[in-house]
């Protein structure tokens, strides 16, 4: 007997979830950073967010734990992956975009903005001739207001600068995926003293993404499990963080904002894995060129951070 009532039931959650974004977070504890992957149901294409490539500083080793479960995601929901989507240049992991590229295809696209950074750290590394810093590196750079899709999902850029000069939020469908500007409501927003970095335009980044639909759904880039909360999280809404942000709740001004930015900014250590992630990451994921004897080194400039 056909059950048509259930027939029904699927038709019809199937229909409703027609340009609903599908997602699927994975959280890295040792830098506290969360990737995702976000599919269309329809057509089963994927874009993987954030990717986060195991690096042991004390060893020099690279390992691949955390992106082999992104491609056995992948591979277990049967997904075709389009585009391997950075928010930034990260200052605190090292991206795995190019080991996933090799493994399951898709182009690596980062903001146009990335030039400026390219630059920065290109003359902080003495980058050789051979580093283009054009953003040649990357397969695609996006501006302010790009649209694409993935499959059948809508996405618009927006360029929301401040933590560092190249950022940008993806929209995709219902979903914003707010890179480094806010954290979950009771732990704030980015950090604006990385070189480019900007409070102002930190404050106007936040307020433009703030300006989406109440109910638009936001995924955070890190959490860092502030006192008082037992479970990490990264899922929130336009509407919680302007009722609730403790940096950016509505009201606040951005002379309020900025002088709070500064005063924590000169609290904070350098994160962790700064220098191997800004060689690798200006590179779009890539090592730098190995030496003659076939080895490759990443450098540590002394005293000029
Ligand atoms: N302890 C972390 C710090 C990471 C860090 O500085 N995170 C940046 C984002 S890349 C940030 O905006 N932090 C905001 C804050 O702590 O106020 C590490 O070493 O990786
Ligand atoms: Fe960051």
């Amino acid at each position: 007997m056909p059950d048509s009532a259930l027939e029904n039931a699927i038709a019809q959650v199937s229909d409703a979830q027609k340009g609903v974004p599908i997602i699927r977070a994975f959280f890295d504890k040792p830098t506290f950073t969360v990737s995702y992957v976000v599919h269309d149901p329809e057509t089963k294409q994927a874009a993987i967010i954030d990717s986060v490539l195991d690096f042991d500083p004390a060893s020099g080793r690279t390992s691949f734990a955390s992106a082999d479960a992104i491609i056995a995601y992948v591979a277990q929901q049967g997904l075709a992956v389009d585009w391997l989507l950075e928010t930034h240049a990260h200052a605190d992991h090292l991206s795995a975009a190019p080991y996933l590229q090799q493994k399951l295809g898709g182009k690596i696209a980062i903001g146009e903005h990335i030039v400026t950074v390219q630059n920065v750290f290109g003359k902080l590394f003495n980058a050789g001739t051979d580093f283009q810093r054009d953003g040649s590196d990357f397969d695609q750079l996006f501006a302010d207001g790009d649209h694409f899709q993935i499959g059948k999902l809508d996405v618009t850029v927006l360029h929301v600068p401040g933590h560092t000069p190249a950022d940008i939020a993806y929209v995709i469908g219902d979903a914003v995926f707010t890179g480094d500007t806010m954290f979950m409501p009771d732990y704030g927003t980015a950090r604006a003293d990385f070189p480019g970095g900007n409070a102002r335009q930190l404050f106007q980044s936040l307020r433009r993404i703030l300006s989406l639909p109440a109910t638009t759904r936001l995924f955070m880039c890190h959490d860092y499990l502030p006192a008082g909360r037992t479970e990490y999280a990264w899922e929130t809404t336009v509407e919680a963080e302007r009722k609730g942000n403790i940096h950016a709740h509505d009201g606040i001004t951005e002379d309020e904002f900025v002088a709070m930015r500064e005063a924590r900014d000169a609290t904070l250590d350098m994160p962790r894995l700064i220098l191997p992630s800004v060689q690798v990451n200006m590179r779009a994921g890539h090592m730098p060129a190995a030496d003659d004897n076939g080895i490759t080194y990443l450098k540590i400039p002394v005293n000029a951070v």
